[in-house]
């Protein structure tokens, strides 16, 4: 784990001892994450159009909406050519915004006449992505996008407490695909997609052949010997000294990190250390990790360190603030949604835990746990990663002590913490101990934040934190 996790933020970083942070990074397919997601405007919606008449021929298909707002992004890598046949639902481009990587599939059946761009070429919003030959029969009903606002469609039942949604809910969730095709939830393409079976080699025992997870999951389990999971694959790159220089174009999240590094750089910012005696939060995580497990929720130190955050955020709302690009205005967030830096199978990226203020320590550890669920899936969506308001690199996940951590613009501050280590100590009687030493690194934002205002942040933090039942008086 340490050495992926080492490869990977070796690619990744920019300067031996600089901490860098890509914005926002995730592979999304809107198919996986159909939408009934709530709070978010960022789904395409199929709309069946019955025309009465014939609408077969070639139809352009419209970069549908990827979500915050984002009006062009660049072509990554095509997934089919032209000529090639699709099925609704298949993938046929990776795209690149900003904020995040995301899958096309197509909502026709057809055939591709034409791609509209090229590699690396800059597509934009309800224009043309490609020219597909729609299959069908005379006077059949095609489905062409258009947008509205979700949520309309059906959402899953929820089978939670009080209906809540829950996981499994997602991955039960069917939504049928019209026209008597292959029918499969968005959950189950992807899970298919993710461990390369083709669906149409699976028998589907749902209402009208839908193939239920079920279905996939006695599949793979049926065929171990032509079955290789992706992930098992995951080959790591050979080592070996390269003959010649090779250039490499910089694309995808390392893009979208150029982006959003030379924002920071442009901002002024200074940096703090201190180092805080984790003894007592040690403890504290070791006398209630085993129960935590009972319960299926792993738990380290990020919860009460992200708890102890929020807590000193309470004190300095300043630090929980975003300022605009010229630095006209603050904003102060009221919500405190602490960006965490998590190592995924598809690079560095910052999913947050959204209002963690009135979250218990519990609930921050059960957030976490999904958050790095799901990123290990490659299956963040963007809502998790957006809206972020502070950020923590848990740099000592993987190694070191200090760190230069940047700030993602447009918050104002960002930490880095490094590993518990034991080291030698004088305690308050001047006797050398064994103490539980973790180093920390901020950066703020100099324009609007002082260097008293993060010491005394930072004082306020590492008391929490050395004397944890401290924060039970807060607790909500
Ligand atoms: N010290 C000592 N032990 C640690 C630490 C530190 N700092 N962090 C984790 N751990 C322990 C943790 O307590 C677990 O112990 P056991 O339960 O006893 O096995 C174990 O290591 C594994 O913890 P895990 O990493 O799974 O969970 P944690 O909640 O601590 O961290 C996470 C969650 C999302 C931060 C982590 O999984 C992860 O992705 N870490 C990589 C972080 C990363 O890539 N940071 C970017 C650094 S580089 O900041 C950077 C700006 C850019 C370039």
């Amino acid at each position: 784990m340490m050495n992926r996790l080492g490869n990977r933020l070796g690619s990744l970083a920019v300067g031996a001892s600089q901490l860098t942070l890509a914005r926002p990074v995730t592979r999304w397919n809107p198919h996986r994450y159909p939408s009934w997601r709530p709070s978010r405007g960022i789904h395409t919606h199929l709309r069946t159009i019955h025309t009465g008449r014939s609408v077969l021929g070639e139809v352009p298909f419209l970069l549908p909406d990827v979500g915050e707002g984002i009006q062009t992004v660049q072509i990554m890598e095509w997934l089919v050519k032209e000529g090639d046949t699709v099925t609704m639902g298949d993938d046929v481009c990776n795209v690149q915004s900003d904020k995040s990587a995301v899958t096309i599939s197509v909502p026709y059946d057809g055939v591709v006449s034409k791609l509209m761009y090229e590699v690396d070429d800059t597509a934009v919003k309800d224009k043309p992505l490609m020219i597909i030959d729609v299959d069908g029969e005379e006077g059949s009903a095609v489905t062409t996008p258009v947008e509205e606002t979700p949520p309309i469609s059906t959402p899953p039942t929820g089978t939670g407490k009080d209906g809540r949604i829950l996981k499994e809910d997602v991955m039960n969730f069917t939504q049928v695909v019209s026209g008597g095709k292959l029918l499969a939830t968005p959950a189950v393409r992807g899970m298919a997609r993710e461990e390369g079976v083709d669906l149409r080699t699976v028998r589907g025992t749902g209402e009208g052949g839908r193939i239920l997870k079920e279905d996939l999951l006695d599949y793979i389990a049926a065929t171990p010997p032509l079955y290789i999971s992706k992930t098992t694959l995951s080959p790591q790159p050979p080592i070996h000294a390269l003959p010649e220089d090779e250039v490499v174009p910089i694309r995808g999240i390392k893009a979208v990190m150029v982006r959003t590094m030379t924002a920071s750089g442009q901002i002024p910012q200074f940096g703090y250390c201190d180092e805080v005696d984790m003894g007592q939060l040690v403890q504290l995580r070791s006398s209630l990790k085993d129960r935590l497990l009972e319960k299926g929720v792993k738990f380290s130190y990020m919860p009460l360190i992200l708890k102890a955050l929020s807590l000193a955020l309470l004190e300095y709302p300043m630090l929980n603030a975003h300022v605009d690009q010229e630095c006209t205005t603050i904003t102060y967030k009221a919500d405190h949604n602490i960006g965490i830096a998590m190592d995924t199978p598809d690079g560095l990226i910052v999913p947050n835990v959204k209002r963690v203020q009135t979250k218990s320590v519990f609930e921050i550890a059960v957030e976490l746990n999904r958050l790095q669920e799901l990123g290990m899936l490659g299956k963040l969506p963007p809502a998790d990663i957006v809206g972020g308001t502070f950020s923590l690199s848990n740099i000592g996940a993987v190694g070191g002590t200090y760190a230069k951590p940047m700030i993602l613009p447009p918050e104002v501050a960002i930490g880095a913490f490094g590993k518990v280590q034991v080291l030698p100590r004088f305690d308050q009687s001047d006797d050398l101990v064994r103490a539980h030493v973790m180093q920390v690194s901020w950066s703020a934002d100099h324009r609007v934040i002082d260097g008293a205002t993060i010491a005394r942040f930072s004082n306020l933090w590492k008391s929490l934190l050395e004397n944890p039942a401290s924060m039970i008086l807060d607790l909500k």
